[in-house]
């Protein structure tokens, strides 16, 4: 291997050994693509390998949640729970890893500094900050959805003296929280899962909510062997389904609309959908739940009943009520006793739109209201989503166009895999694409299949350079609007629509048409000389 400072060649250098990553690098290699895949962290896991919370799990079943790209992988694999937990997660990612011996060829402990296309020579220049260069032909980020945390940005929390944690970069080998005081500050995924468990410990636990959410209860249960023999046996029906489907799991929204039924049969049917223990469970119950406000809201309303029937403390169940947005137009989040953990003596909830937080103090936090002491604060307060990541490396394209300027109105992506003014440089499950509007490995595998077979048939056509077209990203950029506009999802302060990040642009990331109707898209575009696409071949690049 070259030394540090040295330049070494590849055909493909593949960005994070997340489950993008490592499926990527796989692939790559299948097909006879030199690759090296750089890696910040000192192993393979991406997000799952540094949220590790307690509590942390998937909220995709734990089947659905697994690659379906070698059938000896899936059958072999046993997932112990319905929901698997982080722990389980990361072995299944060491697994993989280890299976196809991936680690030969990934970089650990390497960030990339820049990334630059050199027009004269069609081929990226890729710096780590260790001054290694990687001289590459095809540039892949598989930097995942959710793989940069949020900055903190509430003044002063540098200065508090007791301890500090975020969910998005817990200490390995945990915490314990016994007999402590602590605070939690966020109400999203992250801390639902993780507020029922830290309470085992904790003697007092302050969560501080700024925007109540929807949680479902994931009535998690262990894996039984006949569940998943039944599961083995149709597995290639599934995945089918799972592949065409919308959310990247097996399952369509019913064709009826909500007020088609009578209130009894509407109560029936939400009843029975909150009883699967299911992400997408309830969105699925009519057609029209993400697009008619009245249809949102009346199973808006199934879900803040069943809030008020938990929660003892009325004015706390009021407090709790998810009311400033549509259901679903948040990640909805699976829960595990989330709401029950409101009626134990010991827990308190600050609601902040009443008193918002005014800052982190040496003792506490402290809201408009009042001072609270802590021995330890766990901020749950999310990520820079989506972009972040990509973003998050000095990219040059054609011209030096930097990347980061092009999207500063935010993200504009070709089918979420390319950018214009970026020759082969390529996204998985990049702004633009369903990525997190479904199972994220469903998203993944498609955007591998699909950049696996553009390179191949690259090089069969002698194609060293292939590049979005301006127009084709402006229509598909336009494309995504349209779809989102036509719902309830922009209404939302969301990290889909990147509200969640101070100064970050307002526009909806991801493409919601679906992932069936989009892996369509992708396929209709290959077929047709990947349309929208400008191709030069080495020899045409000389002339030129
Ligand atoms: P989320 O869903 O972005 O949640 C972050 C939470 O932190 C949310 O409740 C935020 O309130 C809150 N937050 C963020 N900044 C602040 C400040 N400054 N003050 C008070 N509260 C704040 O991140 P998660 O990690 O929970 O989940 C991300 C995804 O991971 C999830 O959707 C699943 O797909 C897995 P806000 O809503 O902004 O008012």
């Amino acid at each position: 291997m070259a030394g540090k400072g040295a330049t070494q060649s590849f055909d493909a250098v593949v960005i994070g050994a997340g489950f993008a990553g490592l499926h990527m690098l796989h692939r790559l290699r299948q097909l006879g693509f030199s690759t090296v895949a750089l890696e910040v962290a000192d192993g393979v896991g991406g997000t799952w390998r540094h949220n590790r919370y307690p509590g942390a799990r998937c909220d995709i079943q734990s089947f659905d949640y697994s690659f379906s790209f070698d059938d000896e992988l899936q059958t072999e694999w046993v997932w112990s729970e319905k929901y698997a937990t982080q722990p389980e997660i990361l072995r299944y990612a060491n697994h993989v890893a280890d299976r196809f011996d991936l680690r030969r060829d990934i970089r650990f402990n390497t960030r990339v500094k820049m990334a630059r296309f050199d027009d004269a020579r069609s081929r990226w220049d890729v710096e780590t900050e260790d001054g290694t260069h990687y001289d590459t032909q095809f540039y892949i980020f598989a930097t995942g959805c959710l793989s940069v945390p949020k900055a903190v940005d509430i003044e002063g929390y540098e200065t508090f003296e007791g301890r500090s944690y975020h969910s998005t970069d817990w200490p390995e080998g945990g915490v314990d929280f016994t007999g402590l005081r602590v605070g939690v500050i966020g109400t999203g995924s992250s801390a639902i899962q993780t507020i029922p468990i830290v309470v085992e410990q904790a003697k007092e636990l302050t969560v501080f909510q700024r925007t109540a959410a929807y949680a479902v209860p994931a009535l998690n249960r262990p894996v039984e062997a006949a569940e998943r023999e039944a599961w083995i046996a149709k597995r290639h029906a599934h995945r089918d389904l799972a592949r065409n489907s919308l959310f990247g799991v097996p399952g369509a929204p019913m064709e009826r609309t909500t007020f088609e039924v009578s209130a009894e049969e509407r109560q029936r049917i939400y009843e029975e959908a909150w009883e699967r223990g299911e992400l997408p469970a309830l969105m699925m119950t009519f057609s029209d739940i993400l697009a008619d406000e009245a249809a949102n809201e009346a199973v808006a309303e199934f879900v803040r009943n069943k809030i008020r029937a938990i929660v003892k403390d009325p004015e706390t169940a009021e407090t709790l009520c998810p009311k400033s947005f549509p259901l679903g137009t948040k990640r909805i989040c699976l829960d595990t006793n989330y709401y029950q953990t409101f009626n134990k003596p010991n827990v308190h909830l600050v609601d902040l739109r009443k008193s918002p937080i005014e800052g982190v103090t040496p003792k506490g936090i402290k809201t408009t209201d009042r001072e609270y002491e802590f021995d330890a604060i766990i901020y749950a307060t999310g990520f820079d989503a989506m972009t972040g990541a990509i973003v998050g490396v000095d990219v040059r394209g054609r011209g030096g166009l930097e990347l980061r300027k092009k999207w500063a109105d935010g993200p504009r992506t070709y089918l979420g895999l390319t950018v214009s003014g970026f020759p082969n440089l390529f996204m998985i499950t990049g702004p633009g694409s369903p990525s997190v509007m479904c199972n994220m490995m469903s998203a993944i595998e498609q955007h591998v299949e699909w950049t696996g077979d553009c390179l191949t048939d690259a090089r069969k056509r002698g194609v060293a350079v292939i590049e979005a077209m301006p127009d084709a990203e402006t229509e598909w950029v336009a494309h995504v609007n349209e779809v989102a506009d036509a719902t309830l999802f922009p209404r939302a302060n969301s990290w889909y629509m990147g509200s969640n990040v101070p100064g970050k642009p307002r526009v909806y990331m991801p493409y919601i048409g679906g992932l069936g109707p989009y892996r369509e898209i992708c396929t209709e575009v290959a077929g047709n000389g990947y349309r929208g696409f400008a191709q030069q071949s080495a020899r045409e690049k000389a002339s030129a």
